[in-house]
């Protein structure tokens, strides 16, 4: 039998897409920075004008996922790193904002088998956000290196033959699962 671990070196090139939330933008500024780095030294070309790593701005956090799932269901993307930063206020729009964003990822990768980072950070003050986004750590850099192990744990589990009660089959299993992706035809009907 096996053990699978993804590797954080580059085999084959890969390609990611960041999602980035502009709300707390000093904070998503600062986790993009770290992520860069920590790719950069991976050996990921980070230029938006490269063939490596594209990059989605989003109004806020709330805006994530959807704008991750339709990234992956293109199946151009490795891996998708999420960056928000979701700071307690005075209301409970935190928790309403939190929980959306933590689900629609959770589904979107689920959904389209395209691993999607969690790098949103859910905070009670700014505080709290600036010592996790530079001023003691930058979790950018460790959502990076998620994105670079899953990447590589995805590409050996999906190259496993597929295997049914009869035995062997042909192929390898889909890099996107049934997904139910519209097409013209069903958008049409909608
Ligand atoms: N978006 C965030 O990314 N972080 C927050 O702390 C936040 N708060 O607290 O309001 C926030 N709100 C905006 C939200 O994500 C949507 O962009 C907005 O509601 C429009 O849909």
């Amino acid at each position: 039998m096996a053990v699978f671990e993804g590797n954080f070196h580059q085999g084959e090139p890969r390609r990611f897409a960041l999602v980035i939330g502009r709300f707390n933008d000093l904070i998503t500024e600062k986790l993009l920075g770290g992520c860069q780095d920590c790719l950069k030294r991976h050996g990921v070309d980070v230029d938006p004008h490269g063939e490596q790593v594209d990059y989605a701005w989003v109004p806020g956090s709330f805006e994530i996922p959807m704008v991750a799932r339709q990234l992956a269901l293109t199946g151009r993307y490795n891996a998708i790193i999420c960056l928000g930063a979701v700071i307690k206020g005075q209301t409970p729009h935190f928790d309403y904002v939190a929980s959306e964003v933590s689900k629609g990822i959770a589904a979107a990768s689920f959904q389209t088998g395209v691993p999607i980072v969690f790098g949103v950070l859910t905070t009670d003050t700014m505080q709290q956000a600036l010592e996790r986004a530079g001023i003691k750590s930058n979790l950018g850099w460790n959502y990076a290196m998620s994105a670079l192990e899953m990447s590589s744990l995805m590409g050996q589990i999906r190259s496993l033959p597929i295997e049914n009660q009869n035995g062997l089959m042909a192929g390898t299993s889909p890099s996107l699962p049934a997904v139910a992706v519209p097409t013209q035809a069903t958008q049409a009907n909608q």
